[in-house]
């Protein structure tokens, strides 16, 4: 049995990194809900599902087990913020859990690393849905002290909803976890053309050619800009990271003028609950614009629960 309200942190390689107002931001939230963070010391990269597995699928499920293994051995379900960290994770847990052959295979070279022994007991969960299903918008109500009054445009990035068949999240043509969940927050989601489509940085896409890259973003950006959002809202801290650095390129290479505060999910749930915006890293992202998170304050800290 795994420890209830109970996660092992799993912070992957970008947020630590790059991001750690992510970080913080995800504590700061899942501390508030009542769920504690394990430390899953000695982890590794999950590995990226888009350039591991599409080199080597067995080293890319033996490098993935020792991390499940290391949550396995604390008895917490993993906690992740990043699509493709919940890609792997999520994908190598349950194909293992079903196929004893594979298991085996993956268990045998595991050995080689030291003491890990992959049992299926435990679940992997991205922090969207845990807000989205176990919280809810009907939780999350009730522990915010602000809500936000702005139009976000919603990015779910694509190891999120698929391969539909192994997620097993909701539709991954038509999902509303994410809109139905910021609606309690005051966020207002603006649809655009072609919403679902990849932001042009996973697969090892943009490693491999920045061109490429960003020709598939800047389709992104055009489709986004139609519709004027006050920002943009993710939950992955990849597609977080072509959506900060990209706008820039854009800006510099292909005369745009692009301006959009980039925000993680964990970042705006924590700003409602009460978090400092300095503290959350949106000072950063907002560069000065307080309006968009001016919102209003709805009760007072003290207040709720
Ligand atoms: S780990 Fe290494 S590159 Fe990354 S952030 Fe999320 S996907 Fe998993
Ligand atoms: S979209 Fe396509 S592969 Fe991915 S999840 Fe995050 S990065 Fe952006
Ligand atoms: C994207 C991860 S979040 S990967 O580049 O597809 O591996």
């Amino acid at each position: 049995m795994v420890k209830e309200n109970t996660f092992a942190f799993f912070l992957g390689c970008l947020m630590p990194n790059r991001y750690p107002a992510i970080e913080k931001a995800t504590m700061y939230v899942m501390e508030k809900l009542g769920y504690t963070l394990i430390d899953m010391e000695r982890a590794t990269c999950c590995p990226a599902p888009g350039v591991f597995r599409s080199f080597n699928k067995v080293d890319w499920m033996v490098a993935g087990a020792r991390n499940l293994c290391i949550a396995e051995k604390l008895d917490a379900d993993i906690l992740t913020v990043c699509n493709g960290c919940f890609g792997t994770l999520q994908e190598i847990n349950k194909h293992l859990k079903e196929n004893e052959e594979q298991r085996e295979l993956v268990n045998e070279k595991l050995k080689l690393l030291g003491d890990y022994e992959f049992k299926g007991t435990i679940d992997v969960k991205h922090i969207m849905s845990v807000l989205g299903y176990e919280v809810g918008p009907w939780g999350i109500e009730e522990v915010i002290i602000r809500k936000v009054n702005a139009r976000a445009a919603v990015h779910y990035g694509c190891h999120f909803l698929k391969p539909t068949r192994i997620r097993e999240i909701e539709s991954s043509e038509g999902p509303t976890i994410v809109e139905e969940f910021i609606e309690a927050l005051g966020v207002e989601s603006v649809r655009f053309k072609e919403q679902l489509t990849c932001c042009g940085a996973g697969g090892g896409v943009k490693a491999y050619s920045g061109d490429v890259s960003m020709t598939i973003f800047g389709e992104k950006m055009k489709n986004i800009d139609e519709v004027k959002p006050d920002f943009i809202l993710d939950i992955c801290p990849f597609c977080h990271l072509q959506f900060e650095t990209g706008q820039d390129h854009l800006n510099k290479n292909e005369n745009c003028n692009y301006d959009y505060p980039v925000i993680h999910i964990s970042q705006l749930v924590a700003y409602c609950m009460g978090m400092d915006q300095e503290f959350v890293g949106l000072q950063y992202q907002l560069m000065g614009r307080d309006y968009i998170f001016g919102g209003q304050e709805i009760k007072k800290e003290e207040e709720a629960l």
